[in-house]
């Protein structure tokens, strides 16, 4: 039988498992990256395994999240990234040199290679066809080691796309499309391969465009073929000895297909406070708009930014906007500079800022009160921007560009005609921001500053669990929610105790207080529990604070996996009506814990509702391992001596 893209290369890396949906595979990885804000904790984890030198093709250590230096904290911690980095074979990309995800499609992403990175929008890498995954800090330290990568095999979904994209619609309103299409949870356990006559007209950064939002439908990863669209773009990047082509055979096997005419699709915006939450940008045309801002992993590459350019030539943004702009790297910002499309950028009016996630984390640029915000990113969950009850909207570059200058959001094909934008031959390389590692590793000291505090120690399991229900929460619980992020709290993701203070505040302020008191907790979720970013904090604080099992309707998959190696258990409803017969306070108690997970069920007593229940509990024996040992540290270490 004929295979998919995805599946050809999973059978090239496969390490241990049978590749049949469902099944646990093992996987060897090619590649890693790591972004300073889940980085720390990776290279802890990577320390504590006693490892002189990664055993990867090539890692490389991202600056690119926590770039505002308002105290020492993020500075150490940058020192820090790039001592270790130094010592164990890593490359270092400086703050500044750019966003993880579009400096690793320029100058190390390679089709048909494996790259896990520790951060959800890893799947970028799928523009260039690499098979790229999000993971958790922890799974990045072991890959680093050499160690396998391991996921369910996911089922084999299939975008067609057909005809051409019109003027002003784009690679981001297909991504757009498919979220109305499919939702938040649309993609979970898939993963997602475009194709059909349309990807022709895209380019390896618009197909990075999608492949970075398939993160938000919750699919494993997003894939395109490798063709001449990727083979010239390497050339332009001085890469083509990288180039080799991919493509499924014409017989492979999809679980499902879907298909987007190009021709008539329109320019998309997804509302408050979700990606998938989309409308036409024709039906909210009018609404007043207070601040733009374009950039993010999502939306800052070089051509992105030269139609912004083209959009904003001569004129002037509204006086009741302010426009941000942050190029996805310094090749894109230098570029701009050089042909003096920045140059139109500042003279409309617009601020720039620097080559990193900026606003997209809620790193400055917050919008006012209630202010409405459209933004070129990718995720718009309840209180990232940093204001809790701004709106915020996703859009295109060309529909932020149209509500930049007009003040409202606008249809940008009302605009007339698109001005033409020429894409260089080739691309401007400067790596000067990406230092080798040394040759001799043993002779780097590791630099620490006091904000980096121990890694919380997580407990083995008992075959009996008593614990309060300290949370009940809904569905599509975002990792924001779990563990937020923004300019506050940012700079201490090496510092779990003082993160705890802020653990799912935006849900319920006393929570972290309450978890505490309470010692040993339970959590409940509804469907898609944890979807959103690959932050472990989303994990590690919880169990700081006592969580030692959540239960939900569905989970995550990166979630899912962070809960395992952070030592708390994952268990899904049988009855989902049971949800509505627990309630947040009551006494819950779990037994039999080891042998229900090796059953796959395990019996929960809500002894406050007074009824006895059966939960669900899907794991591998190697993850009920991890939960015996008390996560994956420890069952490193134990496998070890
Ligand atoms: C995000 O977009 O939410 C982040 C910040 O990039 C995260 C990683 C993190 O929390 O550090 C992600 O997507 O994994
Ligand atoms: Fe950075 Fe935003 Fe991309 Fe996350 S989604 S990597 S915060 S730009």
């Amino acid at each position: 039988m004929g295979k998919t893209i995805a599946e050809k290369i999973l059978e090239a890396h496969l390490l241990s498992g049978r590749m049949e949906p469902g099944q646990e595979i093992g996987l060897r990885i090619d590649q890693t990256l790591t972004q300073d804000a889940t980085g720390t904790m990776a290279y802890l984890e990577f320390e504590t395994m006693g490892i002189p030198r990664v055993r990867t093709e090539k890692s490389v250590a991202y600056i690119d999240h926590n770039t505002l230096q308002s105290g020492f904290e993020n500075a150490d911690d940058h020192r820090y990234i790039q001592s270790v980095a130094s010592k164990y074979g890593i490359y270092f990309s400086r703050p500044g040199n750019g966003i993880c995800h579009q400096v690793h499609l320029e100058r190390f992403g390679k089709p048909g290679k494996t790259l896990i990175g520790s951060d959800s929008h890893t799947p970028t890498g799928g523009g260039l066809g690499m098979l790229a995954f999000g993971a958790g800090g922890l799974d990045v330290a072991v890959a680093m080691g050499g160690g396998a990568y391991y996921i369910q095999m996911p089922k084999m979904y299939k975008v067609e796309l057909t005809g051409r994209l019109r003027p002003f619609v784009t690679a981001k309103d297909i991504s757009l499309e498919l979220l109305r299409i499919l939702s938040v949870k649309g993609g979970v356990g898939a993963i997602i391969e475009w194709g059909g006559s349309g990807i022709a007209c895209l380019s390896v950064p618009e197909r990075a465009t999608i492949t970075n939002m398939g993160t938000e439908l919750g699919a494993t990863t997003s894939i395109f073929p490798s063709d001449e669209v990727t083979r010239a773009f390497l050339a332009a990047q001085g890469r083509e000895e990288d180039y080799v082509p991919l493509s499924s055979d014409p017989d492979a096997r999809y679980d499902r297909v879907i298909s987007i005419d190009l021709d008539a699709l329109q320019p998309m915006i997804a509302c408050p406070h979700s990606p998938d939450n989309v409308v036409s940008v024709e039906s909210l045309a009018g609404t007043k708009v207070d601040q733009v801002c374009i950039g993010s992993c999502t939306n800052s590459s070089l051509e992105d930014l030269l139609k912004v350019a083209a959009m904003l030539r001569g004129k002037q943004i509204a006086p009741g906007v302010s426009l941000s702009v942050s190029p996805g790297s310094k090749q894109v910002l230098r570029m701009l500079a050089d042909c003096g499309a920045l140059s139109d950028i500042l003279a409309s009016g617009a601020r720039l800022l620097e080559c990193a996630c900026g606003p997209c984390i809620g790193m400055g640029f917050s919008p006012n009160s209630g202010g409405v915000s459209l933004r070129t990113f990718n995720r718009n969950f309840l209180g990232r921007s940093g204001t809790k009850d701004a709106q915020v909207y996703l859009v295109s570059p060309e529909t932020a560009a149209a509500a930049a200058l007009y003040g409202c959001i606008t249809d940008p094909r009302t605009l007339g005609e698109m001005p033409p934008v020429v894409m260089p031959e080739a691309f401007t390389i400067d790596d000067s921001a990406i230092l080798p590692p040394a040759e001799n590793g043993a002779a780097v000291e590791v630099l620490r500053g006091p904000n980096i505090k121990e890694f919380p120690q997580s407990r083995p399991f008992a075959d009996r669990l008593e614990a309060e229900l300290v949370l009940k929460v809904g569905d599509n619980i975002t990792t924001d929610h779990i563990m937020p992020a923004g300019a506050k709290i940012l700079p201490y993701r090496s510092n779990i105790p003082f993160l705890s203070q802020f653990c799912f505040r935006v849900c319920d302020e006393t929570f972290p207080e309450r978890a505490r008191a309470a010692g040993d907790g339970i959590i409940l979720g509804g469907s898609n529990y944890g979807q959103g970013s690959s932050r472990e904090h989303a994990a590690l604080v919880p169990m700081y604070l006592g969580i030692r099992c959540v239960i939900a309707k569905s989970f995550a998959r990166i979630h899912a996996a962070n809960l395992i190696n952070a030592g708390i258990l994952p268990l899904t409803l049988k009855n989902e009506t049971d949800y509505d017969r627990i309630a947040q306070g009551d006494k819950l108690v779990l037994t039999d814990i080891r042998a229900g997970m090796a059953s796959g069920k395990v019996l929960l007593t809500d002894e406050t509702a007074g009824f006895t229940t059966e939960l669900l509990c899907s794991l591998t024996k190697r993850q009920q391992a991890i939960l015996l040992a008390g996560g994956l540290l420890n069952y490193t270490k134990e496998r070890a001596v």
